[in-house]
């Protein structure tokens, strides 16, 4: 299908966040069901396979969170082992990809590329990495030799970490079991899956004992939004999570990112650019309006909004009254934080000017520090009718402002259902997402090439 002026449109990527500990999550909701127990998963997963998303998505988080020394339990706490999940999750899926955060930080090459070998086979050609550096020492305390590092080194060591995990995918072509069982040979090449690698981060030598995979690797996905992070996807990445998922910021991201690529020698389409999106839908515009908040009234508790205000402040402040007025005292700019293991602290980067904005706007506005919270802490992403939303998703992405979006609802597992129902059909109406799975694996559902080395191994 072209649009109006006989360009052909862009297809949307669609993607499922399944949401986990986040308070986007609105787990007191009598339909919220579990986030550990596997029937969540599955229902999740079977969803959106059924609504012919590209993937489900899985974030990391390696650590409970802590604020003023207790463990964070106004959100969900706890998360199980993504590649546990994700194995299972192949067994009762067969076209949907399976995404899985997995950091270079704290793991070794040797053991995430068997994990992600041994997931692709699993899957049939399904798995894809999203690989991430982590910000945060306190997490890092859990991990052999203290793990963490300093950004620039994280991501000199990301570089180094995923070429080494390449070199292992592509220790194997596929050419190397014969199999013969007249001969009794089972290999056609004697020593498959040799490497050596030496370099500021690794000093390592062996075989690689998983053979080439569907994919020939996972698909790689990034999520790091800084000079270095964007920079590592553009040169290493097939796609990006990002969280410009507004019009102006999705644009100037989008040509950012893209942009960087031609130096690389990389054609700009093969980086696939995927914001998180929530969404609230209604039978009308106005109808949405007033569900969504209700929803951001649900997220943000009294309790939630002081803890929130605490991230910035880095003050206990729960002497305060969440109907009240902001403090009057100015935010602790210490080294210490009163939150531990949570990314929105660092993205305070001058906590007194937002301080500062904050207490302008909820004098302007007459806002309580709750209301205050939720007009703040993000808004959703898309809110209106199906066709509103439809709409909305399909000129954000022909604009080039993303190729698509991993949808994170807000009610765990069945909040996709109403988005899969009722917004999937329009966009299939407009000729701008599938109405069938026309390829297996993943790199086929997001319009990536085959490797090329793939393609040697496969026709040799
Ligand atoms: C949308 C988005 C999602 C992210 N999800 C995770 C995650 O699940 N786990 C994690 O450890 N880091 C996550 N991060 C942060 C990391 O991606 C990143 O590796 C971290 O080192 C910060 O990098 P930066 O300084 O380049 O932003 C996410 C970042 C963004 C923008």
């Amino acid at each position: 299908m072209t649009s109006s002026g006989g360009t052909p449109l862009k297809q949307i990527h669609l993607a499922a966040h399944f949401p986990g500990v986040n308070n986007t999550t609105v787990w007191s909701d009598p339909r919220s069901g579990s986030h550990i127990e596997f029937e969540s998963f599955r229902a999740f997963a079977q969803t959106a396979e059924a609504a012919l998303f590209d993937f489900l998505f899985l974030a990391e988080g390696l650590r409970l969170r802590e604020q003023n020394g207790l463990i964070y339990d106004l959100d969900v706490v706890g998360r199980p082992d993504t590649f546990t999940v994700l194995a299972a999750l192949a067994a009762v899926t067969s076209r949907l990809g399976l995404a899985g955060t997995v950091n270079s930080t704290f793991n070794e090459p040797y053991e995430v590329a068997r994990q992600f070998a041994t997931l692709d086979h699993l899957s049939d050609g399904r798995a894809a990495w999203n690989v991430v550096t982590s910000w945060d020492a306190f997490t890092g305390e859990n991990f052999r030799r203290g793990g963490y590092l300093p950004q620039e080194e994280r991501y000199a060591r990301a570089r180094a970490f995923l070429h080494v995990a390449r070199t292992l995918f592509d220790s194997w072509d596929g050419t190397e079991i014969a199999g013969d069982r007249q001969s009794g040979e089972f290999l056609a090449e004697p020593r498959p899956g040799r490497f050596r690698v030496r370099d500021a981060f690794f000093d390592i030598e062996g075989s690689f004992n998983v053979p080439r995979s569907p994919q020939g690797r996972p698909v790689i996905f990034q999520a790091g939004d800084s000079e270095e992070g964007r920079e590592f996807a553009a040169a290493e990445a097939d796609a990006i999570f990002s969280r410009h998922g507004t019009a102006d910021a999705g644009r100037a991201f989008y040509a950012d990112v893209k942009g960087r690529m031609v130096k690389y020698g990389r054609d700009p389409d093969q980086l696939k650019v995927l914001p998180a999106a929530t969404f609230v839908l209604g039978d009308t515009d106005a109808e949405a309006r007033e569900l969504a908040d209700v929803v951001r009234h649900q997220q943000v508790s009294g309790q939630t909004a002081i803890r929130m205000l605490e991230q910035l402040w880095n003050r206990d402040l729960s002497e305060y009254d969440p109907d009240g007025p902001l403090p009057r005292i100015d935010p602790d700019l210490g080294e210490h934080t009163v939150a531990r293991g949570r990314a929105s602290v660092r993205m305070h980067r001058d906590p007194m000017a937002t301080a500062r904005e904050w207490r302008e706007l909820a004098e302007a506005k007459g806002y309580s520090i709750r209301e205050l919270m939720i007009q703040v802490t993000g808004r959703q992403t898309f809110i209106g009718s199906p066709l509103t939303v439809a709409e909305a998703i399909d000129d954000l992405v022909q604009s080039d402002a993303a190729d698509g979006f991993i949808l994170v609802p807000h009610i765990t597992p069945g909040g996709l259902g109403e988005f899969a129902e009722k917004v999937v059909p329009l966009l299939q109406e407009k000729g701008v997402f599938r109405t069938e799975y026309t390829g297996t694996t993943l790199r086929e559902h997001l319009g990536l090439r085959p490797l090329p080395a793939f393609d040697e191994g496969a026709a040799a």
